[in-house]
């Protein structure tokens, strides 16, 4: 793969079980089939972005398990299985790992005490942002950088654990390409990321914060008018896609894929 374009994706549809995942976000019951019409929606734009999406099948023994971008980390060089930060979601990376071990040469597994979500590891370039959060620990955030600093990125963290209402780094920050940064208000403030443009999320848009560059568009959920239209200002090709089933699970656009 050329750096930052993606040529696959790996997706995990819902589970009948989706309904039973952990969710902080009080806005109500996911609707099971309108969950699975948005995920093929989702999986059809990575189409048109001109990905092969490699779907596993769903497991109802894992009701987060269609977030599976919590599960790894991928890098044009290496793969790394991740050790989810919630106990419910660790039974999730043994049929990633099946997958990736076919399709990287080199493929590393966090061990205890390492907790990480992929939720919490933003490239942008050959810099990476590690979140230190509630599911992301010190053992994880070391464990990570030394395999990428091993490979020649560079890595800063950030400590996002007394930043309310952010689960992962990327709920708050995402990068666009070229310079290039879309942040919440409390993440664009911090030192690490001096030297990005930033643009900066109103505050009644900040779930959008979490979009996606995949090759030559920007994917951003529907319903953030004023960031689809900055980020289309900006020169950027936006795709905008139904996200309110995912959102009550406390998920975003970039969870529900492994880009690589
Ligand atoms: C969880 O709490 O683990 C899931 N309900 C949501 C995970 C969202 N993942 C992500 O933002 N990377």
């Amino acid at each position: 793969m050329t750096r930052g374009l993606f040529s696959r994706a790996i997706v995990r549809p819902p589970a009948v079980s989706f309904s039973q995942g952990i969710t902080t976000s009080m806005l109500g019951t996911p609707r099971y089939a309108a969950a699975l019409l948005q995920h093929e929606r989702y999986c059809e734009a990575l189409e048109q972005c001109g990905l092969e999406v490699i779907p596993l099948d769903a497991d109802a023994r894992f009701p987060d398990s269609t977030f599976v971008e919590d599960t790894a980390v991928l890098t044009d060089k290496v793969a790394v299985l991740a050790r989810p930060g919630a106990p419910s979601r660790q039974g999730e990376v043994a049929a990633v790992r099946d997958t990736l071990a076919d399709c990287y040469e080199e493929c590393v597994t966090m061990r205890e005490p390492a907790t990480l979500d992929g939720g919490d590891v933003c490239q942008a370039a050959n810099q990476f942002f590690i979140g230190l959060s509630k599911r992301t620990n010190e053992a994880g955030t070391r464990e990570l950088s030394a395999v990428l600093e091993k490979h020649d990125y560079d890595v800063t963290i950030v400590d996002i654990r007394k930043i309310a209402g952010l689960l992962h780094l990327k709920s708050g920050l995402s990068w666009v390409g070229d310079g290039q940064l879309v942040t919440s208000a409390a993440l664009a403030r911090h030192d690490a990321f001096h030297g990005y443009e930033t643009i900066v999320v109103e505050a009644k848009e900040e779930y959008a914060a979490n979009c996606v560059r995949v090759n030559d568009a920007v994917l951003v959920a529907d319903g953030f008018p004023v960031l689809a239209d900055t980020l289309s200002r900006a020169g950027h090709s936006v795709i905008t896609l139904a996200m309110s089933e995912f959102r009550k699970m406390d998920g975003g656009l970039s969870c529900l894929s492994l880009r690589f």
